[in-house]
């Protein structure tokens, strides 16, 4: 792909649209960047990217024809029916996305990633087995790297392991890894795709242009992964929780096994994972098959398995205090989400939750609350909402915390040996924080602190 002197319309100026600006002016692209939002609302940033020389167009999109523009990259936030896509497509300018533009110069084997949830955790999970097995590795893509930031670094006898959502793969024309990985589809921005079959459409790209010789790892144990089967130009290779399999990664008799043509083997333990719950069980079989089929031996992702400790703000392992697991989930910023995070544990758990709600009831967390939690402390300025709907359910052992200080104190005195302490706000952090990440921050400094005194 020669971008050299062509005059280039980037849809979105986010994370990756800023990426993708600065790979193009590296090519000697002409290079436009537009946005819905106005330069007041962009700030300083608007300042930052017109002195690295990129033509800004905010708070109104450009029209676009052949007469103005040769390609147009669409961030992937940005819906294809805004007015520049549309225009394009009219038009004949093409239109692509930040994956396929880094595709385009990939020369490394990319495993990619997609499903519904655990997208993340799968990505690192991979990630970091072909890094301790020794490969230099890039993890990127929607876990916060843009891909086009770092692709032209990695040679073929390296390794790109990259999360990929429906978004990205909807704009995708020629991407095609070498191991697609499909965890789960369940209804999701189903706003912006339109229906169910639609949005599984979208996430099939990840293998449509495969081929024979590749590989599809697909999750054995959903309807909607499992009959992707049939539509996929590549060889299959299905793991699965509940089912022990011919071919696949399975779970057999508490050990993680593979099996393929020269049979089962095994693993390791389940026991042996460091991340709790059954879909992280899942997450974990997925990258097994993803390891396997690429050839890691099975030593190589044992170790890794018995090390990895998930991802920063979710379900992740802080410290042991007095025989308590103290455990960060900030990015629980929703009911769903915190009800899973409760979930993935056995044993009572002290919870820390609240902080601003998105509007949403907490009734059905409530319920989960009684049936797993034994002590709640409730913090931030909707932390008195999940009291409440905690009560009605009938669940009374609740002490509401002033700050996070007091919250992880409160936490620390009512905690006893074998239980878990586990922050998942059910809330967003905005009432009293940056983001979530600076929420979970701090917990984990009040934890560590508690620690470094005990
Ligand atoms: N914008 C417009 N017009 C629109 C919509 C948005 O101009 O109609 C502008 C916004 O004003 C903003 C920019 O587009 O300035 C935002 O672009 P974006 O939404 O594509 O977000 P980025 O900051 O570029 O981040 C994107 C991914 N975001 C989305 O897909 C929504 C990030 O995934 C990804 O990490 C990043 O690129 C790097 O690859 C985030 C995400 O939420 C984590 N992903 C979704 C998910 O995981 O469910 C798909």
């Amino acid at each position: 792909m020669d971008l050299a002197g062509k005059r280039v319309l980037v849809v979105g100026a986010g994370v990756s649209g800023q990426a993708v600006c600065e790979f193009l002016q590296a090519k000697q692209a002409r290079v436009t960047l537009t946005d819905a939002r106005t330069r007041e609302q962009m700030g300083q940033v608007a300042d930052q990217l017109s002195r690295r020389g990129i033509n800004l167009i905010l708070g109104a999109y450009p029209t676009v024809s052949q007469e103005s523009y040769d390609l147009l990259v669409v961030s992937p936030g940005v819906p294809l029916t805004v007015a520049p896509v549309a225009q394009a497509a009219a038009s004949g300018v093409p239109v692509l996305g930040e994956l396929e533009l880094a595709y385009h110069f990939a020369r490394a084997p990319i495993v990619a990633i997609t499903g519904t949830n655990g997208k993340t955790t799968t990505t690192s999970l991979i990630g970091q087995m072909f890094r301790e097995a020794g490969y230099k590795t890039l993890v990127a893509g929607n876990i916060g790297l843009p891909l086009v930031s770092e692709i032209e670094n990695y040679t073929a006898d390296d390794i790109v392991v990259a999360e990929v959502s429906s978004f990205q793969l909807e704009t995708t024309r020629h991407f095609s890894p070498k191991v697609a990985v499909i965890l789960n589809i369940t209804p999701d921005h189903l706003d912006r795709h339109g229906s169910m079959e639609e949005y599984i459409r979208a996430k099939a790209q990840i293998f449509a242009r495969q081929k024979p010789t590749d590989w599809v790892v697909l999750n054995y144990d959903d309807p909607n992964t499992r009959e992707l089967a049939g539509d996929c130009p590549s060889r299959v290779i299905f793991f699965s929780r509940r089912h022990i399999l011919e071919r696949g990664s399975f779970v057999q008799d508490g050990k993680i096994m593979v099996a393929d043509q020269s049979g089962p083997r095994e693993i390791t333990g389940v026991d042996s994972l460091r991340i709790p719950g059954s879909h992280n069980l899942e997450n974990a079989l997925a990258a097994v098959a993803a390891g396997h089929v690429m050839g890691l031996a099975p030593a190589d992702i044992a170790r890794t398995l018995g090390r990895f400790t998930g991802v920063a703000h979710r379900l992740e392992y802080v410290a042991t205090l007095n025989g308590v697991d103290y455990v960060n989930d900030s990015k629980g910023t929703n009911p769903d989400a915190a009800i899973k995070a409760l979930d993935a544990y056995d044993v009572p758990i002290v919870l820390i939750a609240g902080g601003k709600n998105k509007g949403v009831s907490f009734q059905e967390f409530a319920e989960k609350i009684k049936e797993k939690v034994r002590v709640l402390i409730t913090v931030g300025i909707h932390g008195y909402q999940i009291e409440e709907a905690a009560r009605e359910q009938g669940f009374t052992n609740i002490f509401p915390a002033r700050d996070y200080p007091h919250a992880v104190q409160l936490a620390y005195e009512q905690a006893r040996p074998g239980e878990v302490v586990l922050l998942s706000p059910a809330c967003t952090s905005w009432d009293m924080f940056k983001n979530f990440e600076e929420r979970g921050e701090l917990f984990k400094k009040l934890v560590l602190e508690l620690k470094d005194k005990a």
